[in-house]
């Protein structure tokens, strides 16, 4: 076989139903059709799986990502996706996630190819998983010695047997005004900020819609600075890129995010500073156990120059224009040639975790 076939994932049923599609449109446009072949699969809003035909060239429109006609079912998507269970030539050799979890839960549609034995592109289910609860990878971060911001979580049953105690100490611990947020990133929706006791408990009320458990941050004056991180075992880091917002900064190679903040790439920081934030994203990219790629997301404090983590993403933003790839294309790689490490490195995961487990078989 001389091309590789790749699938296309992505549609679902999160509120990222639309980025999806555009950043799928986007990777469709990218990739090497001398080198690849594309198989789409889209996720209705409903859950529904639908699976087009091979393709040798890019769609025109974005509109034919949404597969209305003639094209397989549920059923038929996954007799593919698992074809190697069942039989030895299959006709997908690797598959590029372009969504979260399609209940929401991070590490779901991961976990689906691993039962499928297809090799996926980034995080395994345990740092996808990791990586969505704010929660879990704050503890990580702190086993690997990061610096963080200051805060407070609990589950919502705390919340109903001890909500004056737990006012107090965030009060005490994080004071006002401070961010109230779902543990679960999944949802992008049902973060706050509070400025004092009324809008905190109005806050957290609020959060809890979204998840069982809730986190309240400090609020630090502080630069943002994120840098991309692209490897397994070795990752490498990106030069760092600064978010910001209002309109402070219009040159440089700035971009133009959403009119509210924007992305200035490489950031204008010292070399220094650059130096340790990079160091600090490879580290942060091994506490969670990441593979294929994240981009680590800082905190540059003002007052005292410190560097606080405060969070990683394992699905970043994807179409060209968004800070992962634009981080890579300052650093020197091309977004088709971020798409062609990316398979690599999902490939090399995929035959090693396979010879782990034939070593450990009695088959
Ligand atoms: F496959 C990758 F490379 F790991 C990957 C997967 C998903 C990179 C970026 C994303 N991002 C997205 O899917 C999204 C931001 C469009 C929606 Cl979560």
């Amino acid at each position: 076989k001389d091309k590789m076939t790749v699938g296309l994932v992505y549609g679902g049923k999160s509120g990222e139903h639309e980025v999806s599609l555009q950043t799928a449109f986007a990777v469709m446009n990218a990739f090497d059709f001398n080198k690849y072949e594309l198989l789409p699969f889209y996720i209705t809003k409903q859950g529904h799986w639908k699976v087009g035909q091979k393709l040798s060239a890019p769609f025109t429109s974005q509109e034919q990502l949404l597969l209305q006609e003639n094209s397989g079912d549920t059923a038929e998507a996954m007799s593919i996706l698992f074809s190697r269970l069942t039989s030895e030539d299959s006709d997908l050799d690797v598959v590029f996630p372009l969504l979260h979890g399609t209940y929401g839960e991070d590490g779901t549609i991961q976990g689906l190819f691993e039962m499928a034995n297809i090799p996926y592109v980034g995080a395994g289910v345990l740092a996808s998983s990791a990586g969505m609860d704010k929660v879990i990878m704050k503890k990580l971060f702190a086993e690997a010695g990061l610096l963080q911001c200051k805060y407070q979580y609990f589950n919502v049953s705390q919340w109903e047997r001890e909500s004056d105690e737990l006012i107090h100490q965030i009060e005490q611990n994080l004071g006002y005004p401070c961010f109230v947020k779902p543990a679960n990133l999944g949802s992008s929706v049902g973060i706050s900020k509070a400025g004092n006791r009324q809008e905190l408990e109005q806050a957290i009320g609020f959060a809890f819609r979204f998840d069982l458990k809730v986190i309240v941050e400090e609020n630090v004056d502080a630069r943002e600075v994120e840098v991309g991180v692209l490897g397994n075992e070795l990752p490498m880091a990106s030069v760092p890129g600064e978010i910001v917002t209002s309109s402070e900064y219009y040159d440089y190679q700035a971009k133009y995010i959403d009119g509210k903040s924007q992305m200035i790439i490489p950031a204008m920081i010292d070399p220094d500073l650059a130096d340790r934030l990079r160091e600090y994203a490879v580290q942060a990219f091994k506490a969670i156990e990441g593979s294929g790629l994240c981009r680590a997301d800082f905190f540059v404090r003002r007052d005292d120059g410190k560097i606080l983590i405060n969070e990683v993403n394992t699905m970043p933003g994807f179409t060209p224009y968004s800070m992962y790839p634009l981080l890579w294309r300052e650093t020197g790689v091309s977004y088709a040639e971020l798409l062609d490490r990316l398979i690599g490195l999902a490939l090399d995961r995929f035959e090693k975790r396979q010879k782990l487990e034939y070593a450990n078989t009695d088959v």
